[in-house]
């Protein structure tokens, strides 16, 4: 590990389901990428599960309900810690969004978007995530968020120079991957849409208005990879995705979140055009 490289904690509740979706809830914050994949992957499948947002702006005591369209009609919880404390007394990660929410135990059981999208998927007939293809939807899907959509919290985070370097590096070099796989495939696995396209969606949209300046992943623009562009439009397109994406919440949360990176918490006007909305 490089010294002054930024570690992602381990999402902590990983259990599957007992019942279907109508016992449980999907608390979110359209902000987050993270979130963002469930939300879409629930929209996509026409999946009938609550869900609840919590506001773009995390300070100190982190994800807040505050009321007008960020409101938790299931438990009145005013922060999401609260989802926490009531599942594992003893919990004392950071609070992260999303969680799945199992209203009948009254308690968290998956804090993990790979998982939940796997779950929502399975609720919903299976198509998204087909068994001859796992495999390689979890190859790619491994190296992806690894190097891209982890890699870019890791430059915008990072504590060091070296540690920096190494991150905007593996950026674009998956970025420049990405570009040659979809130069002759529509989907990253092929002709069909399957979780490994919606788990990556949610990065290639933030990366213009947010990692492009605020994580200084400023190599190029996704406007900039024709393939990549044409992928991220292609998707963005499809019914029910573009609800999902609140550029306003988005830029928001990055700006005025993360004081180290910008204490005065001005939010850039730009881009003037993402390319793909
Ligand atoms: N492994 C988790 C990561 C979720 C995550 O890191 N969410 C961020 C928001 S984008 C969060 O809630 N962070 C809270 C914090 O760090 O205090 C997942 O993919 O579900």
């Amino acid at each position: 590990m490089t010294s002054g490289a930024f570690v992602r904690q381990k999402s902590q509740f990983r259990d599957r389901p007992e019942g279907g979706p109508d016992r449980h809830h999907l608390y979110v914050a359209l902000a987050c990428p993270w979130s963002q994949r469930a939300a879409i992957v629930r929209a996509v499948t026409g999946l009938e599960i609550g869900i609840s947002y919590a506001h773009p702006y995390r300070d100190e005591r982190g994800w807040a309900f505050t009321g007008d369209r960020f409101t938790d009609d299931v438990n009145g919880f005013a922060f999401l810690q609260q989802a926490y404390d009531s599942s594992d007394p003893s919990f004392e990660g950071r609070v992260s969004v999303p969680v799945l929410w199992d209203k009948e135990a009254g308690r968290i059981v998956n804090n993990e978007s790979a998982d939940i999208v796997v779950i929502f998927d399975e609720w919903t007939g299976g198509t998204l995530y087909p068994a001859d293809k796992r495999a390689e939807i979890d190859e790619v899907g491994a190296w992806i968020y690894e190097a891209f959509q982890n890699g870019v919290y890791r430059a915008g985070f990072s504590r060091s120079q070296r540690a920096y370097d190494e991150a905007f590096a593996g950026v674009f070099s998956a970025l420049d991957r990405m570009e040659a796989l979809l130069a002759d495939r529509r989907y990253l696995t092929g002709d069909a849409i399957t979780l490994a396209d919606w788990r990556l969606l949610p990065t290639l949209l933030r990366f213009d208005a947010v990692y492009h300046t605020h994580f200084r992943c400023n190599g190029r623009r996704l406007i900039e990879y024709p393939n990549l562009l044409r992928y991220t439009r292609d998707l963005y397109a499809q019914p029910g995705v573009a609800d999902t994406f609140a550029l306003d919440e988005v830029k928001e949360h990055y700006y005025t979140t993360h004081d180290e990176l910008n204490p005065k918490r001005i939010i850039p006007a730009g881009p003037l055009d993402l390319g793909f909305t």
